[in-house]
């Protein structure tokens, strides 16, 4: 696999609201982009840190993945982004080296980016996303 960077930490939060003013104090920054993405049943906020970003996840419905998290783990880091060069090759790639694919082919992220999930349970227990740069 040709991964580049972390391109972004997704965060579970209960509330955007709540989260974004915390997030923007910790940070020292703004949200510079709020976002919902509807197929995956979130409403998302993005903020710049360097050469990487942090996505704060809520939920938008009960059966969103985000609802599933909260439920069980409460709110904290629920997934990590890589950068990749050549996401299907990527995704091919992992296949053949044995880890259980989310998406066995790319789909519309936050951002407008191509992306796609690897399971936890092949990934040491971290929701592993890679996007197509
Ligand atoms: N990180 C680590 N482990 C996780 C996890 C996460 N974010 N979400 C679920 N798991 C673990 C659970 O703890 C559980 O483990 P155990 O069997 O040991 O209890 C196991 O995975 C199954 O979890 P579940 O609650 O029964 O949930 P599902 O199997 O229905 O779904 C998953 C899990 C990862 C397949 C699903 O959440 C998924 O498809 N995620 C990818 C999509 C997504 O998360 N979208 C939201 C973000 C979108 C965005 O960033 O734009």
């Amino acid at each position: 696999m040709e991964l580049t960077h972390i391109e972004h930490l997704g965060i579970a939060v209960k509330s955007l609201e709540i989260a974004i003013p915390q997030w923007e104090k910790l940070l020292n920054t703004k949200c510079y982009n709020i976002e919902e993405v509807t197929e995956q049943k979130v409403r998302t906020a993005f903020f710049k840190i360097g050469a990487t970003k942090i996505e704060l996840l809520e939920a938008t419905a009960e059966d969103s993945p985000v609802a599933k998290f909260l439920e069980k783990k409460g709110e904290g880091v629920h997934h990590i982004a890589f950068a990749a060069k050549g996401l299907q090759q990527n995704l091919d790639e992992a296949a053949e080296m044995g880890i259980q694919l989310i998406d066995k082919t790319p789909r519309k992220g936050a951002e407008g980016l191509n992306i796609a999930f690897l399971h936890p349970k092949s990934t040491g227990g971290v929701l592993t996303e890679l996007c197509e740069l």
